[in-house]
């Protein structure tokens, strides 16, 4: 007999094939339409930013693990997961290249405007207007919040293009390509380009806020690459139209899929839906890690990669869309 598994958000084709050769996979709708099947359900797999819904959670007395497609827990309540004995495991360090690499076409697209001269020439203006010119990007100051494996990953990208890199931690990481900066204004103050990649956790919930962004000021740019719950989204609109900030490149929104109205019509704001691990090549070496977590635990062997109880000096690092 297969074990039960709610698969969340949809994988790979290859992958939820994988699945289903090892369990009944049910693909999950709604909470109603899980409620008669919910005391069968022993696994789930979901992504990162979606994890599971504390009233689905609850609903599943016979879950045993919760397999994420993805780096993120902060979608998937750990206390209650310990609580429960039930298993959690990510992907870690698969996506961490595809984050940086996002991060760092988010910087040039701001920058360089990208999205503007392509939209120029589709819409048969190039010969007939002419562009403003844009931004240079090499040797620009940039700071990095939360220096995890995906802000190491933006600080190597950054030293390419000659970029002074500093960035805010929970601690001092003592690097050698990269300077610690003691509090997170002070690193907006001190650079033109702030990346976000830290933790979604209840300490950094909206820390960047209005003064952040007036530090950061009318020639900075904002990058978020971790969760939108990191910014305050009214403030950064507010800033963006008033000129107290320069421009922003947003791969993660605080209300996904809903993207504010205002960030639509803005020039100074290039956005992505959420797809900065969306790659062929790491979506599938995620999703082979999420089978073989979910093969190993239902065949008694040990987890590839599951998601450890927090020690109170486990300080959050990085997370990555
Ligand atoms: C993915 C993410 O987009 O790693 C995470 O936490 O949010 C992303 O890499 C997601 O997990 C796939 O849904």
């Amino acid at each position: 007999m297969k074990p039960h598994l709610l698969l969340i958000e949809p994988m790979m084709p290859t992958i939820e094939s994988a699945l289903r050769d090892a369990f009944t996979v049910h693909p999950y709708h709604s909470l109603e339409a899980v409620l008669p099947i919910a005391p069968r359900i022993q696994a789930i797999a979901t992504g990162g930013a979606t994890g599971v819904p504390a009233p689905l959670l609850a609903a599943l007395p016979a879950l045993e693990i919760i397999a994420i497609n993805g780096v993120g827990t902060d979608a998937v309540n750990l206390n209650e997961t310990v609580r429960r004995g039930i298993h959690v495991t990510t992907t870690p360090g698969i996506l961490t290249d595809d984050v940086a690499d996002l991060a760092f076409a988010l910087l040039l697209s701001a920058l360089r405007q990208v999205p503007t001269g392509d939209h120029f020439i589709r819409t048969r203006q190039w010969g007939k207007n002419t562009l403003p010119l844009a931004h240079k990007a090499s040797g620009k100051r940039l700071g990095i919040f939360g220096m995890g494996h995906v802000g190491k990953a933006v600080a190597r990208r950054a030293y390419g293009f000659d970029m002074p890199v500093s960035y805010h931690h929970t601690h001092n990481l003592h690097l050698n390509n990269a300077y610690f900066v003691p509090s997170l204004l002070e690193l907006a103050q001190k650079n033109d380009i702030l990346v976000l990649s830290a933790s979604a956790t209840p300490q950094t919930y909206h820390s960047i806020n209005q003064n952040i962004l007036e530090a950061l000021g009318p020639k900075g740019l904002l990058i978020n690459v971790s969760r939108g719950s990191l910014v305050d989204e009214t403030a950064l609109i507010t800033a963006l139209q008033n000129g107290v900030l320069g421009a922003a490149a947003l791969d993660v929104f605080e209300h996904e899929p809903n993207v504010p109205e205002a960030l639509l019509s803005m020039e100074n704001v290039v956005l992505q839906p959420h797809r900065a691990s969306a790659t062929v090549e790491t979506r599938l070496t995620m999703g082979q890690c999420v089978v073989d977590n979910l093969l190993a635990h239902f065949s008694g062997r040990p987890l590839i990669s599951p998601v450890l109880p927090k020690t109170p000096s486990s300080g959050a690092s990085t997370t990555a869309s």
